[in-house]
């Protein structure tokens, strides 16, 4: 295994503010010359994951495949930032053993369904309540909140810019780069 690379795996709600930190921190890492890759709901779910949906089995299979592809980039030396609700702690888990404990980085980005619902950027949140998306994460599916993650932030309190120096002094404090 190439030792430099890792992947930083983003958990937390709809809207939480996931993609946004992790795209900031792939700008910091690019600036730095460092090769980067980002895995998100864009890129994934409507290419190699289109076939799943959001029942609890599909976003478990949904999980699975996208830690395989993250190992296999991992693999070929690409730091991978991963930007997905992954909503179970069990899956989480098998993320850490599909990559190796040394090369995972959770980081939960801690916005409360209040919150997410408050800013409801696209929408969802209101469509949700109107029975118009079903097993909507915090609404009518399940999030359980990481218990242990290796970096945890808080959106109301910590902007997008001192979470960027948060993971980056992380990575640095555990030798990863
Ligand atoms: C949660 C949903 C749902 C349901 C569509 N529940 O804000 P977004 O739009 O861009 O992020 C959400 C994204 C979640 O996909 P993931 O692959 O990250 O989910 S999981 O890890 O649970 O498999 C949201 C949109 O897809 N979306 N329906 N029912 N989010």
């Amino acid at each position: 295994k190439n030792h430099n690379a890792f992947l930083l795996w983003f958990t937390g709600l709809s809207g939480s503010g996931k993609s946004t930190i992790a795209n900031a921190v792939e700008v910091a890492l690019f600036k730095q010359g460092i090769h980067t890759y980002t895995l998100d709901g864009d890129n994934v779910r409507k290419g190699l994951n289109s076939n799943l949906s959001f029942s609890p089995e599909d976003r478990t299979e949904n999980i699975r495949r996208i830690a395989e592809v993250a190992n296999l980039m991992v693999d070929a030396g690409i730091v991978i930032l991963a930007a997905f609700v992954s909503p179970y702690e069990k899956d989480r888990n098998d993320i850490k053993n599909i990559v190796g404990e040394d090369n995972y980085i959770e980081i939960f980005v801690n916005t409360s369904v209040e919150e997410c619902e408050r800013r409801d950027v696209k929408g969802l949140y209101a469509k949700a309540r109107a029975g118009e998306i079903k097993n909507f994460t915090g609404i009518s599916a399940p999030y359980e909140a990481p218990q242990n993650p290796a970096i945890e932030i808080d959106t109301t309190k910590t902007s997008v810019t001192e979470a960027v120096s948060v993971i980056l002094n992380h990575i640095e404090n555990s030798l990863k780069l």
